[in-house]
């Protein structure tokens, strides 16, 4: 079997819905295997018909907790699921990805539901990229939901969320000045609220401040006004209604275009990225690469060529 013959075999075996070839191409994506872009080459006809939905929100505020009661939800209405947990704080080992074991195993007698932690491992602003190609596999692996959890606290978690179709931001009662701390970029990409351990004194509190911030910031757009949801995800309170406030999304985006509309900027987006990644591969890629932005560094820091024509230099690589 030739490589490519092993590539769509490999594909057809996703599309099965083969939990080892899904791992497989996911741990592929992980490690920039040049295999997992042919094998999502071959896949991407295939893709489209999942619905991401980004679940992002402090440390501790519930995520995990929520995707998982989402996740029954779903699949009590017989849908299929995928989760991706992502991890930015421990590398490689770390509480997160421990209790998403845990989770795993709880689910490991269900096929129509695929569940995978991914550490980041610190590559070049690829994280996002990467997330969404594990998206794009499990798409194409027929999960019908797919949610992504990950923590709100840098930019290459907000580009991770951004690429979702639904964006859930979770905030909890009693973190003091919630609303005014929260990240202002974090604020602008949910289309819903979570209100989670809304059991929690300070719950009201907490909704009239998101309100009064909605009410400042979204004049005018119209188009979708974000919904405050409760929660109580320990007791799957509140978890049918975020199920079907979600659905209200999705049938909002729907109409009049507007979905089309967000494809287009999801793919605009996207496409920058992988150009990005692109353009950085082709130029700083490699031993070589590696070398060539080190001793270029070097002359920059020692004052003997100019940040400006270093870069014009490490451009040039793109042409041979
Ligand atoms: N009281 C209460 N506790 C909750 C609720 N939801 C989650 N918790 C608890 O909050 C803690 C954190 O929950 P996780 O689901 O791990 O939170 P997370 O946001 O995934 O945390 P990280 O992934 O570490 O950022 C756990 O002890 C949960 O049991 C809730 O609605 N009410
Ligand atoms: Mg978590």
């Amino acid at each position: 079997m030739n490589v490519a013959e092993a590539i769509e075999r490999w594909a057809a075996q996703v599309r099965a819905g083969d939990t080892r070839a899904v791992s497989r191409g996911i741990t592929a994506i992980e490690n920039h295997d040049p295999r997992a872009e042919a094998l999502l080459q071959e896949l991407f006809p295939f893709t489209g018909r999942a619905f991401v939905v980004g679940v992002t929100g402090a440390p501790g505020t519930g995520k995990s907790t929520l995707v998982d009661r989402l996740a029954a939800e779903y699949r009590g209405q017989g849908k299929t699921v995928g989760i991706i947990a992502v991890d930015p704080t421990s590398p490689y080992t770390g509480g997160a990805i421990l209790g998403d074991r845990i989770r795993m195993q709880r689910h490991a007698s269900d096929e129509g539901i695929f569940i995978r932690s991914m550490a980041t491992r610190g590559f070049l602003g690829g994280l996002a990229r990467a997330t969404a190609d594990v998206a794009l596999l499990l798409d194409a692996a027929g999960k019908q939901i797919i949610l992504i959890e990950t923590v709100g606290v840098g930019q290459d978690e907000i580009d991770i969320v951004r690429l979702a179709d639904c964006t859930l931001v979770l905030l909890v009662p009693g973190l003091g000045d919630d609303v005014q701390s929260m990240k202002a970029g974090l604020m602008e990409i949910a289309n819903i609220f979570v209100l989670n351990k809304a059991e929690r004194e300070g719950a009201d509190r907490l909704a009239q401040q998101i309100e009064a911030m909605l009410h400042l910031a979204a004049a005018g757009s119209g188009e979708w006004e974000p919904p405050i949801v409760r929660t109580t995800a320990t007791e799957g309170t509140g978890v049918a209604a975020l199920a079907e406030t979600i659905e209200r999304f999705r049938a909002r985006m729907e109409l009049g275009g507007v979905r089309r509309a967000r494809m287009i900027e999801h793919w605009q987006q996207r496409l920058a990225l992988l150009l990005q990644e692109h353009l950085l591969e082709r130029t700083l890629g490699g031993e070589e690469g590696s070398r060539a932005l080190a001793a270029l560094a070097g002359e920059v820091a020692e004052r003997r060529k100019s940040p400006y024509d270093a870069v014009r230099e490490l451009a040039a690589r793109l042409l041979k």
